[in-house]
């Protein structure tokens, strides 16, 4: 654009000097030469060319001195422009107090370092959340493996401590008499048996096999069960006899009736003093479902806990020993109502039992720790609904253990006659 402007304003200087440097021109002194410069171009004919022309070019020329005074004008104008800019500039910038850069770059410079800091805290949130997950997966890993290695610990423990001894019966007395000599837990299979079933067998060094039907130790298992349950069996059975059981009321169905030889029900008693009583019945039998599993026994053979099977005259009524003996009497429920009462006994001492109206003996009740107990603390229906031999204990007295466990009538002495109150009782012979 610069170099246009001054390559244009010395052609206009060059015009102007020749058109003013030359004479007057007259027309009259100059040969016409249409084509100008044919073989003969002479200064008239240039002259007389250039002549024709010099209006026209006055009137460029001065066309263009116009546009050159126009543009000359738009760059003084841009050149002025570019002066107040840059006054405008200097201005400003003395106008304007440094500090006022130097706080706003300051807090540019805070907000940078505070946008940093977050940034890098959170890079390390992130670098510890990821630590974490790293730490979750290899503690899941460590758990699976864990399980896995429970898992096979389990299975070999259950193997280990559940032992089985080889020998099998009809009875433990059968296995006793098979020589068997260690406590533990065998299977037998009473002669209408269908199938084999385990029991805890209690055989002594004299050879008496007893077969255990219930246990109480702890409480630890909750004897609050219903028909099916009571008939199945529940709870635990353990080869060192540490735990509480109901083998059930069919097996002792098919026990206790299998045989000619009766069998003598022993009841073992421990107080939270500690001390042990027992008692005794001579051809106890439990009966079929069909008769509700009903219990009979000829007579009580003796032991120091007293015959509570027997009912026990509690003073609350004459009828009390009657309306609380157990033998004859049906099994019951809290589903299932065989008792001699308007109400339901087993529903309301949340046990299964052979209940009357409802009992003297009641070894099934709620297990009460330290023995004594209260109304209040019978529940709902605030009945004594503990475990109870009314003959020894009171029955708002609840006794710690019981074991019943039976045994054919002819072992009933052998080794000796240990059992206080026990009558020797012979004349049947081994089995
Ligand atoms: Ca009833």
């Amino acid at each position: 654009m610069a170099q246009a402007l001054l390559y244009t304003t010395t052609l206009l200087l060059f015009l102007r000097s020749f058109s003013s440097a030359q004479p007057q021109y007259s027309p009259e002194s100059c040969i016409p030469n249409d084509e100008f410069g044919k073989y003969c171009p002479t200064t008239c004919g240039v002259a007389d060319y250039l002549h024709s022309y010099k209006p026209k070019v006055d009137k460029d020329l001065s066309d263009m001195e116009e546009l050159l005074e126009h543009i000359s004008n738009l760059t003084k104008g841009a050149q002025d422009r570019v002066d107040y800019m840059k006054d405008s500039a200097s201005q400003a910038q003395k106008s304007i107090s440094p500090d006022v850069y130097i706080k706003r770059a300051s807090s540019m410079l805070d907000d940078i370092i505070r946008f940093e800091k977050n940034i890098l805290a959170q890079e390390a949130q992130i670098n510890d959340l990821q630590q974490i997950l790293d730490s979750n997966d290899k503690q899941m890993l460590q758990l699976k493996e864990l399980s896995i290695q429970l898992e096979q610990k389990c299975k070999q423990s259950c193997q280990d401590t559940v032992q089985i001894q080889p020998t099998t019966g009809k009875d433990c007395q059968d296995i006793a008499n098979k020589g068997a000599r260690v406590s533990g837990l065998y299977f037998v299979k009473p002669l209408k048996a269908k199938e084999q079933f385990l029991v805890y067998c209690e055989i002594d060094s004299f050879g008496s096999g007893w077969t255990v039907l219930q246990r109480r130790r702890d409480g630890s298992v909750d004897f609050s069960k219903n028909w099916i349950q009571y008939k199945e069996g529940f709870g635990y059975l353990s080869p060192d006899d540490t735990t509480e059981f109901w083998l059930g009321n069919e097996k002792m169905h098919l026990l206790s009736t299998q045989s000619h030889i009766p069998y003598v029900l022993r009841i073992e008693l421990t107080d939270w003093d500690g001390k042990k009583k027992n008692a005794d019945y001579a051809m106890f039998k439990v009966g079929s479902e069909a008769d509700q599993y009903r219990l009979t026994y000829a007579y009580y053979l003796g032991g120091d806990a007293g015959d509570a099977f027997d009912g026990y005259d509690f003073g609350d009524d004459p009828s009390d020993k009657i309306y609380t003996s157990h033998n004859g009497m049906q099994f019951s429920t809290g589903d299932r109502d065989n008792d001699r009462y308007e109400g339901n006994c087993a529903l309301q001492d949340g046990s299964g039992w052979w209940m009357n109206r409802c009992h003297a003996a009641h070894l099934n009740g709620k297990y009460y720790k330290g023995g004594k107990y209260t109304e209040k603390d019978a529940g709902e229906y605030g009945f004594d609904n503990g475990i109870i031999w009314a003959t020894w204990h009171n029955r708002w007295y609840s006794l710690k253990e019981t074991s019943m466990k039976i045994i054919p009538i002819n072992r009933i002495g052998v080794g000796g006659g240990q059992q206080a109150g026990v009558k020797q009782f012979g004349g049947l012979g081994d089995i």
